[in-house]
């Protein structure tokens, strides 16, 4: 592996030996007062002065790559990091199997390739856009510094695609990456590109899921992508996915927290029903059914994200060598797949049925299953909390039929099991499943800052341990600056 250091002097840290490289530097050096611009106006709302406890990549070597101190976000240095190289790589999947993999873009999938990208980079802002009033509501600094970790961390995962768009794109990615500082989230005229990065981040609740559930659709997409024959894509995605890991850390331990505090409350109230909503809440925490309510809610919407389960873009990426499978180099078989199936679940005469289907069209599906799986993982841990406790309940992810808005499923309606159920029934049973609009009041009325060092809102459960090993009564967030 051959490894260039990080070159920290300039206006845009770097491995890239941007320095050298005159055209892309000033391309970059162009774009960057409008992402300045972007940051300012669609970033953390109300905090851009204050003085964060955050880390920063100032390296690709997996011991020591971070450094923490306390930074002004707008001054936060968002650089351009590529895992190192691996030397005479191979392109490990689809029909250039075994070839070198490229170094410069391969001319007739250059359409396809930009648009992976392109998509890809279009979610990062948008998260941003989504997040950025929570800081007004944070439960705690050690909360609110996660909230802007995760932020500025999407903000170098944006620097990331753009380099690419303006490194080997030209023109058009020049002009693409202009867009992606254009297009907002939720805006009708100008949304982003995919269904769940338009949706609002209302809560709390739903930061920590959003980090759980999509953050982890992040994960299997650059899983993916870091398989791609396109070595520098490969190579950037494999460091972002180093960045990615701690936002479903503060998904996964941030929804523990809200479930342990309920569990608490309960038992000190003497309360073992989880159903007994109107008593659980008089006690200022979040009941269990109202959390499981948000998991599906993140979860379905998470769930569009792997786009249809059947698909002749995914078919034509992974044939051309540009997006693999989750962990592509881990799988024992012809890497091609010219001629397997796979099974999908499908729509069939009403019911949801398997069926088997070719393997190269089916990869969304492949990868959405992984993503399932993956997910089941931290609901497990989240289970053992309310088990220890003895209350009588555990979080399931509902169906991958229910609440879908691409797909398969997409034309049905159907409840947490899989059920198929008539529009009237779907419209009558809705918020059995779904947040209620008394839900989101009860959320929002627990939404107040609590901002003292070392203290957490009703609602949520301290962490066991502090970021950077810091101890209880540490200040993440010096707001007196802001
Ligand atoms: N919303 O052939 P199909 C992350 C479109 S998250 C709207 O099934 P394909 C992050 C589709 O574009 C990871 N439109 O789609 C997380 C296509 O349109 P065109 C982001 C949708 O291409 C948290 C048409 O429907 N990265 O990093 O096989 C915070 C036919 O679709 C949607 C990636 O997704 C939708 N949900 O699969 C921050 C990786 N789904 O082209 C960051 C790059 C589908 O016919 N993207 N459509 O006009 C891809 O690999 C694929 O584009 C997708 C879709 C997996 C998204």
């Amino acid at each position: 592996m051959s490894m260039v250091p990080v070159d920290y002097d300039g206006l845009i840290p770097n491995n890239v030996a941007l320095g050298s490289d005159v055209r892309v530097k000033r391309a970059l050096e162009k774009w960057h007062p409008g992402y300045i611009g972007w940051w300012m106006d669609m970033g953390p709302e109300g905090f851009q002065n204050a003085l964060v406890y955050l880390r920063t990549a100032i390296g690709v070597d997996p011991k020591g790559w971070a450094k923490f101190d306390y930074v002004r976000m707008p001054e936060y240095r968002w650089g351009i990091l590529l895992a190192p190289q691996r030397e005479a790589r191979k392109i490990p999947f689809g029909s250039h199997k075994g070839e070198d993999a490229w170094q410069e873009v391969p001319g007739e999938y250059r359409a396809m390739l930009r648009r992976l990208v392109v998509i890809q980079g279009d979610t990062e802002p948008a998260s941003v856009e989504q997040q950025r009033h929570l800081g007004k509501t944070a439960p705690s600094l050690y909360d609110m510094r996660n909230l802007f970790q995760v932020n500025v961390e999407e903000g170098r995962h944006l620097w990331a695609m753009v380099y690419l768009l303006q490194k080997y794109f030209g023109t058009d990615g020049r002009e693409e990456a202009e867009a992606l500082l254009q297009r907002r989230s939720g805006d009708p005229d100008s949304p982003r590109m995919l269904g769940a990065f338009n949706e609002k981040t209302p809560d709390w609740l739903s930061f920590f899921m959003f980090t759980y559930f999509t953050d982890r659709d992040g994960k299997m997409q650059l899983e993916a992508l870091a398989q791609s024959g396109f070595d520098p894509l490969s190579r950037t995605c494999r460091f972002m996915l180093t960045e990615e890991a701690h936002h479903m850390f503060v998904g996964e331990t941030g929804v523990t927290r809200v479930i342990q505090r309920t569990c608490e409350a309960m038992k000190e109230a003497g309360i073992s029903d989880p159903y007994e909503i109107d008593k659980v809440r008089k006690l200022g925490v979040i009941d269990l059914p109202t959390v499981q309510k948000k998991a599906n809610m993140h979860f379905s919407l998470t769930l569009d994200l792997f786009g249809n389960e059947i698909s002749t873009n995914a078919a034509n990426a992974f044939h051309a060598g540009l997006k693999g499978r989750f962990r592509e180099d881990r799988l024992k078989d012809d890497h091609e797949l010219e001629g397997g199936t796979y099974p999908v679940l499908r729509l069939i005469d009403g019911q949801v049925k398997n069926d088997d289907a070719p393997a190269l069209s089916a990869l969304n599906m492949r990868l959405r299953d992984d993503y399932v799986a993956d997910c089941q993982v931290g609901v497990d841990r989240w289970n053992k909390v309310i088990a220890e406790a003895g209350i009588p309940f555990a979080i399931k992810l509902p169906h991958v039929a229910f609440h879908r808005h691409i797909g398969e499923f997409s034309r049905t309606n159907a409840d947490v099991d899989g059920n198929i159920l008539s529009p009237a029934e779907w419209t009558h049973r809705r918020t059995d499943f779904l947040p209620s609009a008394a839900d989101k009041d009860f959320i929002e009325s627990l939404m107040q800052p609590q901002f003292e060092t070392g203290k957490f809102a009703s609602w949520i459960a301290p962490p066991k341990v502090g970021i950077d090993n810091k101890p209880g009564d540490f200040e993440y967030v010096k707001i007196a600056d802001a």
